[in-house]
Order: structure tokens, then C-alpha cells, then sequence
């Protein structure tokens, strides 16, 4: 049985949070609940397209070959109704997308352009559904994490970062990253439910309710630019988008995801992009990685946090130029993960199907706290396409030289941690001159947005004495008054 061979894994690393905001203990095993819908990988782009569905099928069997299922909580997510969709999208793009088929599409010719229907995006038999499906994962997996039934919730599935409100964009049509993390800044739960902490009370008609998460941190490791996350909470402070990314000055897809790109208004400074070049290795890029994601954490404390996975960053992918192995990919995520905040782990791109398989079972193991053994299970429906070597680790010979120069890179986590430097997040953190080729990022409006940052930042230290307060109050372990009642006093901090 394979299942006997799964070792807990033991070179899990053990970053300590530092925030009060964590309600998980940390040596605590994770809850972890994968949402897969039994339809999502029958639906075909075109025979000339890179995206292929199929691929979540086979990573679908290579997780259930493995037996991970029976390490977490298995659903299969209702789809998106139109109105969940139409919480970020225009719902004239809602209703084109709807009724739009391969059949009809003459009758919607002039809406192409509009919607930025093209080769990226074509129409396709089912086009609805499958956004209906992917979405509705992502969706039912923010619910599951805001209600605190799971620790960790994967979606595969999702993950398509592009899309934008009225308009679909590199192989995605609708967002549902955007969707799933409005819900979970949106979600408001009863007063007198069993919470172990409070953010932010309202009295609404009498109604005690509470915002559940206030900071989101967005994590995307995918080789294109995030930029439809990025644009839909770029004047925000309670979402900090973080993208890693293949940027080439504007050629290589998106164009976006300049180091120059950092938020505006009140979201100033709370984006954060890291542009990089094709043959970037494990070692820099990891290195790269926790260097600033660590700070990010520190700086911004977040909640929750979102990672979009998207496995075009591997070594050999068919549209990307990256030379990472899946296990550096998966360093990422097992680093992420043992900070022991609420997870969101999504999918995203990935051209070689077999690798992207490969990947995200890897980064399951990774999440279940499994470690799989490297030859593939003879089990799986798809095993013989997994020669020759049917290694869950194939190896990568190296593509491309690695264009990153060591200067580049150090400049690069040098800007980075200037930026950060910005963020009130952490009370130690004050407000300070950009130096030297920084400074240009700011500009007159500034004068204001540090204003509002001061006053905010009482806000910020306000709501971290309560909810350090409120851990005062865990049942069990660390409960350090030994009571079972939850004192929901705020005041008395
Ligand atoms: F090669 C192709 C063949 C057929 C259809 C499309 C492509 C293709 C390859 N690369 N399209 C692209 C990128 N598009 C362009 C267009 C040319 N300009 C007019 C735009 O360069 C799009 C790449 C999308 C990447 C998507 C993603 O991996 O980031 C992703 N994330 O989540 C889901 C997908
Ligand atoms: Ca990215």
C-alpha cells in the first residue's frame, strides 16, 4: 500500500509567526479541504491552444492515486451562479459570456473586440459552465476558509489571474481570485458564534457582526503578471497583491508587473512586483522568494493569505522561460504554509500537462503534510504518459542560461525592502524618506495618502492589541485563563 510509505514530512520549515493575527496554533496540524469538480477537465479550448483542462484531470487522478484524499476533506464545489459572478464582473460580460456558443457566435461578432474575445480567448463549447465551475470552486473554498472549517483549501482549478472585470484576458474569462477574495473580505459572521477572535465590530440594527478578515495577502508564482488581481485591489490597503514574473519590458505577456507598479491612493505601497528574466534557477529564485515574502509578512501582517500557483514557472513549460524544478516550486508553498495562516492555494497556468500534474500532486503531498515517493503510483489512469522516467521529480535539464544577473537580483530584494518599509502594517515601521532612486515613485498626492497612513496606523495598532487580546481567550492548550466562556469584552485591553 502506498499509503504506508507516507512519511509526515519532517523538513517542514518552521518559521514562527509574529503577528497576533494567527488563530491556528502553530505546531498544530493544518485542516486542509480540495475542492474538485468531476467536470472541469473535459472542456477544450481548441486543438492549437496551450490551455488544456485535461491537465486537471490527470492531477486530479495522480492526488487520488497517491491516496492524498484520505488526508484531507474532498468536495465537489457547487458552480458560480450569475449574481456570484456579477459581484466583480459587468453583467452585460456575465450575460455575453452566458450566451455566447461556437454556434452563435456571429450574432455577437461586435461584442468580440469589446470583451476581448481573440486567439487567447476563444469561444468554446461550454465556456460558461467551465467559468461557472472554476469559479464557483474558488468561491466555495473562500466560504470554507472564512467559516473556519478548513485550515488550507486548494482549488486547482483556479487561479486565473488575468481576467478583468469586462474583459477576458490570457486564457481567462473570469477572475475567480478577485471573486474568492472579495468574499473573504466581505465575510461577516454572527457575534455570538465560537470565534477566538474579534477585528472589527458594527452595530448594525442592533446586530453585532464581525469582519472576519482584514488583511489579504496575494501570493503569485505563475511566470506571467498578476495583473488582474492587481488591478482590482490596486487602490486598496486591506489586499497586498505580490507578483513574481517573467518581465521583459513590456513584451512578454501581460506587459504589465514593473518594479514601478506599487498601488495607488490608500493602496500605495501595498503591491509589490518582482520582475525577473527568462533561466531564473531554484536557488535564486527560492532564495529571492522567502527574502521577500518574509519581509511582506512582517511588514503587512495579513489574515488570510491567497497563492496562485501557476506552473508555467517550471523548467521546460512551453510558453515559459523559467528553469525551476517542481521541488523549488513546492519550497515555496511548503513556506507559505508553515507560517499557519489560513491558506488559499490555487492553479493557474502550466503548459506541460504532465508537469503541471506532477506539480501540483507534489504541492499537495506538501499541504497534507505527506511525503510521496517519488516513483509514480502504477495505478493512475494516465501512467504511461508519465514516461519515460514516470518520476513525480522528471529531471530538468537545464534550458536556458540563467539572465539574472547577482546584481540585478540584490537590487531587485534592495527596492523591495525599501518599498516595504512603507507598509504601517507592523507598529515599529514609521514612515520614512524613499532613498535615492525610489524617491521617484512618489508623488504630490503623497502628502495626503502619509496622512491618512498616521491615522490608520493607530487603527491598525488599536485592532492588534484586541485581537492579541481576544488569544488571551484560546480554550485548551493555550488557553491562558483557563475558562471556557470567551470574554468578548474589546474594551478592556
Ligand atoms: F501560443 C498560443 C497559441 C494559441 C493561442 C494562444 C497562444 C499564446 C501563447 N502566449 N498566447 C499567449 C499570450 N498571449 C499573447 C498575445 C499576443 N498579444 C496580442 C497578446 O502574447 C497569453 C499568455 C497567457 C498566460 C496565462 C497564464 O499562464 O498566466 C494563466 N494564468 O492562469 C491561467 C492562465
Ligand atoms: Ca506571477
Amino acid at each position: 500500500m502506498f499509503s504506508s510509505t507516507f512519511l509526515p514530512s519532517n523538513n517542514e520549515k518552521t518559521a514562527q509567526p509574529q503577528s497576533a493575527t494567527f488563530h491556528i496554533q502553530p505546531h498544530s496540524k493544518q485542516k486542509v479541504a480540495y475542492f474538485h469538480h468531476k467536470d472541469v477537465g473535459n472542456f477544450h479550448f481548441g486543438l492549437q491552444h496551450p490551455m488544456k483542462p485535461h491537465r486537471l484531470t490527470l492531477t486530479n487522478d495522480l492526488v487520488m492515486s497517491y491516496e492524498l484524499h484520505e488526508r484531507m476533506t474532498v468536495y465537489c464545489p457547487p458552480k458560480a451562479t450569475d449574481d456570484e459572478l456579477m459581484e466583480f464582473h459587468e453583467t452585460d460580460y456575465i450575460k455575453f459570456l452566458k450566451d455566447v456558443t461556437p454556434e452563435n457566435s456571429e450574432d455577437f461578432v461586435e461584442d468580440f473586440s469589446k470583451f476581448n474575445i481573440s486567439e487567447d480567448c476563444p469561444i468554446f463549447e461550454g465556456l460558461y459552465d467551465f467559468c461557472q465551475i472554476y469559479a464557483g470552486a474558488s468561491i466555495a473554498a473562500a466560504h470554507q476558509l472564512a467559516s473556519d472549517a478548513a485550515d488550507i483549501c486548494i482549488n486547482w482549478s483556479g487561479g486565473l489571474h488575468h481576467a478583468k472585470r469586462f474583459e477576458a484576458s490570457g486564457f481567462c474569462f473570469v477572475n475567480d481570485i478577485v471573486l474568492a477574495i472579495q468574499h473573504l473580505l466581505r465575510f461577516v459572521k454572527n457575534f455570538n458564534s465560537n470565534l477566538l477572535y474579534i477585528i472589527d465590530l458594527f452595530d448594525l440594527n442592533n446586530l453585532v457582526i464581525e469582519r472576519f478578515y482584514p488583511r489579504v495577502l496575494y501570493i503569485d508564482i505563475d511566470i506571467h503578471h498578476g495583473d488582474g488581481v492587481q488591478e482590482a485591489f490596486y487602490a486598496t490597503d486591506r489586499v497586498m497583491t505580490v507578483s513574481f514574473h517573467k518581465y521583459d519590458n513590456g513584451s512578454f505577456f501581460p506587459g504589465t508587473g514593473n518594479i514601478n507598479e506599487i498601488g495607488c491612493g490608500l493602496g500605495k505601497f501595498f503591491c509589490l512586483n518582482v520582475p525577473l528574466k527568462d533561466g531564473i534557477d531554484d536557488e535564486t529564485y527560492f532564495t529571492l522568494f522567502k527574502d521577500v515574502i518574509s519581509d511582506v509578512r512582517d511588514h503587512y501582517q495579513p489574515s488570510v493569505i491567497v497563492l496562485q500557483c501557476g506552473a508555467d514557472s517550471l523548467g521546460k513549460d512551453r510558453l515559459g522561460g523559467f528553469n525551476i524544478s517542481i521541488k523549488a516550486h513546492g519550497e515555496c508553498v511548503r513556506f507559505v504554509k508553515s507560517w499557519h495562516i489560513p491558506l488559499l492555494v490555487l492553479g493557474g497556468g502550466g503548459y506541460r500537462i504532465h508537469n503541471v500534474a506532477r506539480c501540483w500532486t507534489y504541492e499537495t503531498g506538501i499541504l497534507v503534510d505527506a511525503e510521496l515517493p517519488p516513483e509514480l503510483p502504477e495505478r493512475t489512469r494516465f501512467y504511461n504518459f508519465f514516461g519515460p522516467d514516470f518520476s513525480l521529480h522528471p529531471p530538468l535539464v537545464r534550458k536556458i542560461d540563467n539572465f539574472n544577473t547577482k546584481t540585478e537580483l540584490q537590487k531587485i530584494s534592495q527596492q523591495v525592502h525599501e518599498l516595504l518599509r512603507f507598509l504601517d502594517g507592523a507598529p515599529s515601521v514609521q514612515m520614512q524618506e524613499l532613498p535615492g532612486d525610489l524617491q521617484c515613485l512618489l508623488d504630490e498626492s503623497d502628502e495626503e495618502l502619509r496622512d491618512a497612513r498616521e491615522d490608520q496606523t493607530v487603527d491598525i495598532r488599536s485592532r492588534k492589541r484586541l485581537m492579541w487580546h481576544e488569544n488571551e481567550y484560546f480554550d485548551g492548550d493555550s488557553d491562558n485563563d483557563k475558562d471556557d466562556d470567551q470574554n468578548m469584552d474589546a474594551d478592556s485591553n
